[in-house]
């Protein structure tokens, strides 16, 4: 069932009922199309009231349908909204929790609109790269005006119903907690008989020299929308609201709809958002799989990733206690929490009030017996297999039983750091991205032994902290380290065959990264990286690496936080400038090693570095060390600053199509350090039965 039907006394109710949030998909279109039918061929019926069962009105078009040909099958979204709006009987929307995209634009085809305080009222197509579809561009500025309408669309962001009282989007808001469908059913009563029908679509939008303030609308969003073409589509389509016949606004909002509909940056983005809600379900472990309760929480090492994730906790509201073994750290991490409390007030983020409160949710010990009833401890020391055993040898023998043993390694066997307790079912990884209180990411490593009421629970702390957790198995440098390595050796062996850092990252950037390799390491410090192919030459021989990064760091080059890395910095500034004496090392080491330098073409640069990480990221997929391609892209969308409208590395893949991919890294095996280059089979084989990651 998709949408119940029920008359009581002269009024019909349309129940829209398709969980989880009423999405208009085609069975929900056919059955609501089929009510409003019902009830005008009943002469009993005098009015029809509209709402969603469950926990919305409704939260818009299905956007599983998007580019499939349900969305185009009769009833489409349009015809429904042409039925209510053509209706000889009125038609009320009884609106309630959530009503969003095609769910509002439903709302705006009917007479009368009554909703329920708290109910978030949205536009948020601009959020999947498109634009409201279905008359929103005309109708909206109709009853909330030119200047509320063009923010809330070009915005997408949802505005609570009780705002919005007092205007004509609105003939009533009820009283918190008052019965709406009761309140919508007398409100058809009173306006059974009322002739003409209030149509939106019959208002005008008046607005004195509208010109001018959608030219300073097209430019305002023009400097703010980056890659993505909807932002300013949405004001040329609010625009033929005042310029347009209401009827010809709607056929320019649709051409506009199907343009941004079929662009890549829509398709990107709404891989993102099913990417994103999907990465919290685990195949063997179902939604109702008990959790621990997390109340109070520990974090052993007060560094900055230790500090960083403490504040996490504070910011969700649980008690957290910071251990360290000397007073001088643990001071240091108190401060830097308080420093960056204090920073966010300033720049007018968080209010004086709320960060004192999380402060106050901060302590610090120097004693393990301090932490042992906390629910859960995560570990942030020194990246060193000895010292992590020091850690969990403790925690073993300190903390409660149940409590979550979690540790930050970014790159070091899970598994092993599990035997180091004897309660390994309690042991994962929660992986969190410098800066930990501002990276979207959490990896969540599930090691061998992990209990699967273990994994739930960081996938629910997950949510609660805001972030978005993406679950990967144990690995060297898991998901997201472990492609990167792949993406840093190409970017070294650029240098050596012709390349500079700033070329390298030019080319980069303008494929979309947040920043490109270099300018990367000196920002997260390019001894870390050091230290790991460090232990690499041990462990893994046969792998090879420019020696660049090396000589870098023998120069004491460690990024911005010496003064100097690949780039020069002034003192207290962060802009990268090249700098000759890395230029020359690098130039100079082409030649000791017998390369001749060559020009790289940016093409080159974008594809090894991408490709990567792609190929990387397919061992990983067949290895099930990720469960789903849409997980890796979220990994690098939210952890790596990759490009948001290309929708992480493996969609993208898909875009460009596997068997190009593919051909250009068998073309690139064939060239200098091919032995980086072996296709991954999962390439080869998706890649032959033309099909993508992600299909
Ligand atoms: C549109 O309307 C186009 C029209 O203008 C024109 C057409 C011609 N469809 O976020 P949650 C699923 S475009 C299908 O975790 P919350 C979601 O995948 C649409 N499914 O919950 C998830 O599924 P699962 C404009 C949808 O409570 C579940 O619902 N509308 C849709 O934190 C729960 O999602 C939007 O852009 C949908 N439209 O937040 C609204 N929406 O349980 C986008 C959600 O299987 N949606 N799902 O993982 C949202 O912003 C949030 O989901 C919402 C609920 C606020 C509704």
């Amino acid at each position: 069932m998709s949408a119940a039907y029920e008359v009581g006394g002269s009024v019909a109710v349309i129940t829209l009922n398709n969980p989880p949030v009423n999405g208009l998909g085609l069975a929900t279109r056919t059955a609501a199309v089929d009510g409003i039918r019902q009830a005008l061929a009943d002469d009993a019926v005098t009015a029809i009231v509209i709402t969603g069962a469950g926990k919305a009105f409704s939260g818009g078009a299905d956007i599983k349908e998007f580019n499939s040909p349900k969305a185009l099958t009769e009833p489409t979204l349009h015809t429904l909204i042409n039925v209510v709006e053509s209706s000889t009987k009125p038609v009320i929307a009884a609106i309630h929790s959530v009503c969003m995209g095609g769910g509002l634009e439903l709302a705006l085809g009917c007479n009368y609109r009554i909703a329920s305080p708290g109910a978030q009222m949205a536009l948020p197509e601009v959020k999947l790269g498109i634009l409201p579809g279905a008359g929103g561009t005309q109708r909206l500025p109709r009853v909330l005006g030119l200047e509320m309408a063009l923010n809330m669309i070009v915005s997408g962001t949802p505005v609570a119903s009780e705002k919005l009282a007092g205007t004509t989007l609105f003939d009533e808001v009820t009283a918190p907690g008052a019965d709406l469908r009761a309140a919508a059913v007398a409100f058809a009563g009173k306006v059974a008989d009322v002739r003409p029908l209030p149509r939106v679509r019959d208002r005008q939008v008046d607005y004195p020299n509208h010109e001018a303030f959608l030219q300073f609308s097209r430019n305002t969003v023009k400097a703010m929308s980056g890659p993505f073409p909807a932002p300013l589509l949405c004001v040329e389509a609010v625009a033929a609201s005042v310029t347009k016949k209401f009827d010809d606004g709607l056929k320019f909002e649709r051409e506009l709809f199907m343009q941004l509909v079929q662009s890549a940056e829509s398709k990107a983005l709404r891989h993102a958002f099913f990417a994103e809600r999907v990465a919290g379900k685990v195949p063997d472990v179902p939604a109702d799989t008990p959790v621990r309760a997390i109340a109070s929480a520990a974090v052993v090492g007060a560094g900055t990733m230790g500090a960083g994730i403490a504040m996490n906790f504070a910011n969700a509201g649980i008690p957290v206690t910071l251990l360290e073994t000397k007073q001088e750290a643990l001071d240091k991490g108190l401060a830097t929490i308080r420093k960056n409390y204090e920073s966010t007030v300033k720049k007018g983020k968080l209010t004086q009030e709320k960060a004192e409160q999380c402060i106050a949710l901060v302590n610090g010990t120097l004693s393990y017996a301090d932490i042992a009833q906390a629910d859960i401890v995560v570990e942030a020391v020194f990246e060193d297999m000895d010292v992590k055993q020091a850690v969990f040898q403790q925690l073993d023998e300190v903390m409660k039983p149940g409590a979550i043993l979690a540790s930050n390694t970014s790159t070091l066997d899970l598994d092993k750091i599990a035997g180091f307790t004897r309660r390994p079912q309690d042991v994962i990884g929660l992986h969190f991205f410098s800066p930990a209180n501002v990276m979207k990411l959490l990896e969540i490593v599930r090691g061998k032994q992990t209990g699967k009421d273990v994994l739930a629970s960081a996938l629910a702390l997950s949510k609660k902290l805001r972030k978005t957790g993406v679950v990967s198995g144990v690995c060297d440098g898991f998901i997201g380290n472990r492609m990167i390595e792949q993406y840093s050796r190409q970017a070294g062996f650029l240098l050596e065959e012709g390349c500079l850092p700033e070329q390298v990252d030019r080319a980069m950037e303008q494929f979309g990264f947040a920043m490109g390799p270099f300018r990367m390491g000196d920002l997260a410090g390019n001894d870390i990286g050091w230290a790991i192919r460090k232990r690499r030459y041990v462990e893994k021989p046969d792998v090879t690496y420019s020696k660049t990064a090396d000589l870098l760091c023998e120069l004491g080059r460690f990024g911005q936080k010496t003064g100097a890395g690949w780039y020069d910095y002034k003192p207290g500034e962060r802009n990268a400038l090249a700098s000759e004496q890395v230029n020359a090392m690098i130039v100079q080491h082409s030649q000791d090693i017998g390369v001749a330098r060559r020009t790289v073409s940016d093409r080159e640069i974008v594809e090894r570095l991408v490709y990567a990480l792609v190929n990387e990221g397919a061992r990983i997929l067949e290895e099930g060390i990720a469960l789903r391609a849409s997980d890796i892209d979220m990994v690098y969308l939210t952890g790596y600053g990759f490009p948001l409208f290309r929708g992480g590395p493996m969609f993208y893949a898909d875009t460009v199509g596997l068997p190009n991919v593919l051909d250009a890294i068998e073309g690139y095996a064939k060239g200098r350090h091919g032995e980086a280059w072996t296709p991954a089979p999962l390439l080869v084989r998706l890649a032959g039965e033309g099909r993508g990651f992600n299909s």
